[in-house]
C-alpha cells in the first residue's frame, strides 16, 4: 500500500445525497487501498443540530456544525462537498473556492446558467480541484459504453435517445416545498424534471456523443397549484412536471429525450440507446450491470443483441469488487466518483465532469426551458 495522505472532507447537507456521498468516502479505504489520498470524514453540516449530530454519529464524522460557513472557515478542511438543495450551491461553492478549498458539488450545478457561470469563474480563478456528481457515468456498464463508442465500433452515430421516468408526484395532495420536497419548489430547485432528471441524461449524452447545438422542447405542469409546506398556502406550481425535447448534436446525430414524474409504475427508469452505422448500444438503470450491444459485423446466422453482464475484472471498475458474475449497485457509482476524484489529485488531471463541463449540461437545460417557453428552436448558449 502506498503512503496515504489525508483529505479532510466537510460535507454540507445531510439528506439522500449526503448519505450516498458519505458511503462513497467510507468504502474507499477497503476497495481502493492503492490511492494516495484517504478521505477523512472531518465535519458534517446541517441546519438542524440534532440531525447533524445524529448524521455525524451514524456515518462517522468527527464533528458537526449547523452553519456551513464554519466549514469554509475551518483551515483543516481540504474539500467541501455540497449536498444541499440547488439554491445554495452557488453561494457555498464560490465561498469555498475563495478559501482555496477543493469543491465537489451535487448535480445540477445550479438553478440557472447565470449562477453556474459565476461558479465556474470562481472555481477556475481559484484553480481548485472540482467535480460535479453526475454519478451515472461511473456505473461500469455506462463506462464500458463510453469505451466502446470511443473505440469507433459504432461508426457514424445517427441517434441518441434517453428517458428518465418517475411517478412520485402524481398525487395532487402532495405539498410543494419544505422538508424532503424542495425538488417541487422552483425557487429552490430552479426547475423540475429538466434540472433534476434530464440533466443526468444530458450529462451522459454529452460525454458519450459530444456537444448539442440546438433544441426544441415542450414541458407540462400537470398539477397547477399545490399547498406549500412552509407557508401552508396553496400556490402556483412553477416546476416542469414533464419535459420532452429533440436536439441536434454537433456530430450530425439526432437526439430524443423524455423525462416525467407522471409515468405511473416507473420509480427511476433511466434508459438510453445509441444507434450507429455499424452497431448500437442500450442501457437501463433497472438492470444496471448489463449493457446491450448489437454489432452488424457479427456472423449473420448468430447476429443479435448481445447482453453483456458487466461484472468481469477486465471491465471498468470491476476489478475492485467481487468475482465475475457478481454485480454491484447504484451506490457504487458514488464510490467510483470518489476514487476518480482522489486519483485526479495524484495525477493532476481534471475529474470529469468538472464545473466547466457541468456548465455545458446547464446550458442545454437552459436552452430546453427557453424553447419550451417560447415554442421555438433554441441554440445552446456557448460558454
Ligand atoms: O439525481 C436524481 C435525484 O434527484 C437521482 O439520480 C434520481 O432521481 C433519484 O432521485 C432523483
Amino acid at each position: 500500500m502506498t503512503q496515504q495522505k489525508t483529505l479532510n472532507i466537510g460535507l454540507i447537507g445531510c439528506g439522500f445525497m449526503g448519505r450516498t456521498h458519505s458511503n462513497g468516502y467510507q468504502r474507499i479505504r477497503n476497495f481502493f487501498p492503492e490511492l494516495e489520498y484517504k478521505p477523512v470524514l472531518h465535519t458534517v453540516c446541517a441546519r438542524n443540530g440534532e440531525k447533524a449530530k445524529a448524521f455525524a454519529e451514524q456515518w462517522g464524522y468527527a464533528n458537526y456544525v449547523t452553519d456551513w460557513k464554519k466549514i469554509i472557515e475551518d483551515d483543516s478542511i481540504d474539500a467541501v462537498d455540497i449536498c444541499t438543495p440547488n439554491d445554495t450551491h452557488a453561494e457555498i461553492a464560490i465561498a469555498a473556492a475563495a478559501k482555496g478549498k477543493m469543491v465537489l458539488c451535487e448535480k445540477p450545478l445550479a438553478r440557472t446558467l447565470e449562477e453556474s457561470r459565476k461558479m465556474v469563474e470562481a472555481i477556475e480563478k481559484a484553480g481548485v480541484a472540482n467535480t460535479v456528481w453526475y454519478n451515472y457515468r461511473r456505473i461500469p456498464a455506462v463506462t464500458l459504453a463510453k469505451q466502446i463508442i470511443d473505440s469507433g465500433k459504432l461508426g457514424r452515430i445517427f441517434h441518441f435517445r434517453a428517458n428518465f421516468l418517475q411517478d412520485w408526484t402524481i398525487n395532487a395532495k402532495l405539498p410543494q416545498g419544505g422538508e424532503g420536497l424542495w425538488r417541487m419548489d422552483a425557487d429552490v430547485a430552479g426547475s423540475g424534471v429538466t434540472g433534476d432528471l434530464l440533466s443526468h441524461c444530458i450529462d451522459t449524452a454529452l460525454w458519450l456523443n459530444g456537444s448539442i447545438s440546438n433544441v426544441t422542447a415542450m414541458t407540462e405542469t400537470f398539477v397547477k397549484e399545490r399547498m406549500h409546506q412552509l407557508t401552508g398556502k396553496v400556490q402556483e406550481v412553477k416546476i416542469d412536471d414533464a419535459c420532452a425535447f429533440l436536439c441536434r448534436f454537433n456530430n450530425g446525430s439526432l437526439g430524443l429525450f423524455e423525462s416525467t414524474r407522471y409515468a405511473r409504475g416507473h420509480k427511476a427508469l433511466y434508459t438510453f440507446e445509441i444507434n450507429g452505422e455499424n452497431a448500437s448500444i442500450r442501457w437501463d438503470l433497472h438492470d444496471l450491470n448489463r449493457l446491450e450491444y448489437f454489432d452488424n459485423a457479427d456472423d449473420s446466422t448468430l447476429r443479435g443483441w448481445r447482453s453483456i453482464h458487466v461484472t468481469d475484472g477486465e471491465q471498468p471498475y470491476m476489478d475492485k469488487w467481487w468475482v465475475p458474475g457478481l454485480g454491484i449497485g447504484y451506490e457504487h457509482s458514488f464510490v467510483h466518483q470518489v476514487a476518480d476524484f482522489l486519483r485526479s489529485l495524484e495525477t493532476g488531471a481534471p475529474c470529469s465532469p468538472t464545473f466547466r463541463e457541468a456548465y455545458e449540461t446547464q446550458a442545454v437545460c437552459e436552452a430546453v426551458l427557453d424553447s419550451a417557453a417560447s415554442g421555438a428552436w433554441k441554440d445552446v448558449p456557448k460558454a
